[in-house]
Parts: C-alpha cells; structure tokens; sequence
C-alpha cells in the first residue's frame, strides 16, 4: 500500500499556499513541502541498515536551495496541476539530485569534504556506504513515481522514462559528468563547454520543468516553451555556479570555493573570464525570458526564477 505524502491538513496547505505566494514565500513553502515529502519517502534513520539510512537523511537534510522541486512545483502551478500530483514527482527528483552530489564528492571524482555545509558523506561515514547511499536515493527515486497513486499509469511511465534519460547517458546527468572529468585538464570549445553543462546540470533542471508541465497536461506547443526555457534557465544556473566558485567564499557556498580552477576544471570563468561569463549569463537570462513571453499564461513566477537564479549567492 502506498504510504500518502501528505498526512494532515498542515501539509495541504502548506501545499494550497505554495499555488499562491510570492518568490520567497514560494520557495520557503515548497522547501518545507518537500522535505515533509522526503522524510516519508525515505526510511527512518533508526530501521535497518541505521547506518545506510543515516547517511541518506545526513545528505538529504542537510540544507539545499531546493531550487528543482520548487521549478516543478511552480511550472504545474502554471497548468493548474493539483499539487498533490505533483509532490513526489518534486521528491523524487531532489533524491537524485542528491545523489549526485553525494557521488560527485566522493574521492574517485572531486574529492571534495565540504557540501550544504556540512561533512560530504564519504567523509561522515566511509566511501562504500556515501556510494550506497547514493544508489539507494535513485532507486527511491523513482519507486516513489512508479507508486504515486495520485498519477495515472501512463503519466508515470511517462516521468519514469524522462527523469531515467535525464540522469542518465547518452544525454543526461552522468554523461554530462564523464564530459567533464575528460574535460578536466584541457583547454576545450566554449560549445563542448555548453554540452558538459547541459547534460551535468541542465537535464535535470529541464526535467524538473517538464515534469510540471506533464503533470499539469500542457500541450506539445507549451511543453516546447517550457522546455526552451529551462534549457536556458539551466545554463544561466551553471554558468551562476561557475562565477561563484571564483567569486565567493566557502563560508557562503556551504561547498569548497575556488575548487574549479584548483582541480582544472573547465569552466565559463576558466575559459572566457570573469567578464564574458557574466555576458554569457545574462544572454541566457534574456532568452529565458524570451521564451515565457511565448506562453499565454501568467508566467510572473517563472520570470522571477530566471532573476533568483542570475542573483543567487549560494
Ligand atoms: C556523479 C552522476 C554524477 C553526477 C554529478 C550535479 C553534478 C553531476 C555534479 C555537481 C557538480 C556541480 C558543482 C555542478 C554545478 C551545478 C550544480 C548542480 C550545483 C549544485 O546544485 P545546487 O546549487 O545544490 O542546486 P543544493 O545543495 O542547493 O541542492
């Protein structure tokens, strides 16, 4: 039987509100929205294996902007998708967003101590169990899309086999990361730049989009604006991440500053300057914009998320 996501009246309005707020608000509410989705979507940490669910919620819990959950929440506020349709979907895709980072940090990769603020999980717990924790997260992932009740058959078929390609390869998440750890070390094209990005950051942030549009039964037409849009949206959020490493500090990051130009990394910054990559940034953040004006709906929300993540300090 599948366990409901949302148990009392709290959570339904804390879910009503979120159709109904503004930016901060919004994302302050659809934060706390998916986390109470999250905890009752992932095993408590005293039931066995403790240690292997302990390290699921150290990461999951840890503090993240929430930044995909609260897209997808506000793209199916966009189509009147009934929030309840919506929430695991927003679960599930925080989980594997977590997961990757949770592999990304691990020593065969970054090597990297610091994430949300807190110890990364090979170095809280021990390398097998962060690589375990990570493997469990996605499979949850998507057993919480393939029990959602609240979604027909075909719809979850549907976000199952667009979030599975979204993170996976030949053009998704993990074959943006390999791109990138061939990357490392060489002077590449700003358009192989682009195809790193797109796959590593932006798949995710696309599908996120996509999957409230889905959820929200948008046309063919409305989900190509959407999509058009993230696409953007999700490099203007990459090419923030790259700035910041060069112009922030690890205090406000809450992960390691200054970590892509000591590892190598290819970057906006490391390969057109500080400068161009602010112009690369705001090119994207005007063709976002661009593409919301395609859409005859209200699409203030969606532009004020163009201009928090041009904006974000972390
Ligand atoms: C290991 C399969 C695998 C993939 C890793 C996402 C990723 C791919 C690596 C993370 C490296 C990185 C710093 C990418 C830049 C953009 C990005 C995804 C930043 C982290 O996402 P945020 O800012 O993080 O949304 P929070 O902690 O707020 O959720």
């Amino acid at each position: 039987m599948q366990t409901p996501v949302y148990r009392d009246a709290t959570q339904r309005n804390l879910l009503q509100s979120i159709m109904s707020s503004g930016l901060e608000t919004f994302f302050a509410e659809s934060r706390a929205t998916v986390e109470s989705a999250l905890d009752e979507l992932v095993p408590a940490a005293d039931a066995e294996p403790k240690r292997l669910h302990e390290a699921i919620r150290w990461s999951l819990f840890a503090g993240g902007k929430r930044f995909r959950p609260a897209l997808l929440f506000a793209v199916g506020k966009i189509f009147n998708a009934p929030s309840e349709k919506l929430l695991r979907t927003t679960a599930a895709i925080e989980m594997i967003h977590t997961y990757s980072l949770i592999h990304d940090d691990l020593p065969s990769m970054d090597n990297d101590d610091l994430r949300r603020g807190r110890e990364t999980s090979h170095k809280k717990f021990d390398e097998a169990t962060a690589i375990l924790a990570g493997d469990a997260l996605q499979s949850l992932a998507f057993q919480a899309i393939s029990e959602d009740e609240n979604l027909g058959a075909d719809l979850r078929l549907r976000l199952v086999s667009e979030i599975a390609r979204a993170a996976g390869t030949p053009r998704g998440m993990v074959a943006g990361q390999q791109l990138d750890l061939v990357a490392t070390g060489k002077k590449i094209a700003i358009e192989d730049l682009e195809k790193i990005h797109q796959n590593k950051t932006g798949a995710l942030i696309v599908v996120s989009a996509r999957a409230g549009a889905l959820i929200g039964d948008a046309t063919n037409d409305e989900i190509e604006i959407i999509t058009n849009f993230a696409e953007q949206l999700g490099l203007l959020f990459q090419i923030t991440d790259d700035l910041l490493d060069a112009t922030s500090s690890t205090e406000t990051l809450g992960k390691t500053a200054g970590k892509d130009s000591n590892s190598q990394k290819s970057t906006y910054v490391s390969l057109t300057g500080i400068e161009r990559a602010r112009e690369f940034a705001s090119h994207s953040h005007s063709r976002a914009l661009a593409n919301l004006e395609r859409l005859p709906r209200d699409t203030s929300l969606l532009k004020d998320f163009v201009v928090s993540a041009s904006e974000r300090k972390s």
